[in-house]
């Protein structure tokens, strides 16, 4: 399957939600007014694009209509996939890859379960097969044995070195021995897992600031990404989840998975609207080929 088709079947259910719901509403209409758009925003308010990104969009929607003098309703889905488009290629963003010979650090952040583990290993598959094959994995997710098993089992399957402790060691350490490993043994990426859930909040962020100093002092420069992992699962919610990780750790990126199994896809447009911080990655399926670089023209065809 080509990947366009796997992220049209991976959007699947945002589409019925989304898109589908927009094409019955056009189709019972016979003119563009006031009464279509409200119900126009009501549906995309419903399928996760909430209410300030929606508002937001609505606004160019109206005045795009004035200025074209639009009046049939069926062209108000061209003109709405064309604004979405702008709106998404403005937080799309790659990956940064360092091309100095020094090792591309990622550290990989998001609660439990949004995905981190299994995005870093296919991100490991996708690094080796493109020759940045020298990679470190740290496994400075110690709150659960099972995290580091998880990870461990990960870094075998795909070759790389991976930097452990005991369970219930401090994760800064783990960050820091691995670190210096990739710096000490000419290694490509070091890619560092890190726990979603600690006994307070509070804890975990003061622990993922305590993380990304000590890296970055290791370094003697900023990680080259701060990747926040979060699951499309959660619609509304991931907005705020992102905030608070933005609060503790600068982001420079986010991978949103589980694009498939939810129809809440659209949530991709207040993250994009909302956030200011681009989205580098896009999830929609448990194989590595499911993860690829967030590309927003791809996403609304997909989606259209
Ligand atoms: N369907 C689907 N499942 C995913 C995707 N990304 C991750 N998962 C699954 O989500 C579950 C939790 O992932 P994991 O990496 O362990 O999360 P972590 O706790 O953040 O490390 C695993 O079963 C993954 O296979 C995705 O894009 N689509
Ligand atoms: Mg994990």
């Amino acid at each position: 399957m080509s990947w366009l088709d796997r992220l049209k079947t991976g959007l699947k259910r945002t589409q019925q939600r989304l898109v589908g719901q927009v094409t019955q509403l056009l189709s019972s209409r016979h003119r563009i007014d006031e009464e279509l758009l409200e119900e126009l925003e009501a549906i995309l308010i419903g399928a996760d694009l909430g209410t300030d990104a929606t508002l937001a969009l609505l606004d160019r929607v109206r005045e795009e209509v004035r200025q074209r003098g639009l009046q049939d309703p069926q062209e108000l889905l061209q003109l709405l996939a064309d604004i979405l488009r702008q709106q998404l290629r403005a937080a799309q963003g790659s990956l940064a890859l360092r091309q100095d010979g020094q090792p591309t650090v990622f550290l990989v952040l998001g609660v439990n379960g949004s995905g981190k583990t299994t995005t870093i290993a296919k991100l490991a598959q996708r690094f080796r097969s493109d020759g940045r094959a020298r990679i470190t994995l740290a496994a400075a997710d110690t709150f659960r044995a099972a995290a580091i098993e998880q990870l461990a089992i990960w870094a075998e399957r795909t070759g790389a070195k991976l930097i452990k402790h005991r369970p219930g060691a401090d994760p800064s350490a783990v960050a820091y021995d691995a670190t210096d490993y990739a710096l000490n043994h000419g290694q490509d990426m070091l890619l560092i897992d890190t726990a979603g859930r600690l006994h307070t909040k509070h804890n975990l962020m003061e622990e993922l600031k305590k993380i990304n100093r000590v890296v970055e002092k290791r370094l003697g420069r900023p990680i080259d990404e701060r990747l926040l992992v979060l699951d499309a699962t959660l619609g509304q919610n991931a907005l705020s989840q992102a905030r608070l990780f933005n609060e503790a750790v600068p982001l420079t990126g986010i991978a949103l998975t589980k694009l498939d199994g939810t129809g809440k896809g659209g949530i991709i447009v207040p993250i994009a609207q909302e956030l200011h911080i681009p989205v580098k990655l896009i999830g929609v399926g448990e194989s590595a080929d499911d993860l690829r670089d967030f590309v927003a023209d791809e996403f609304v065809e997909a989606l259209f």
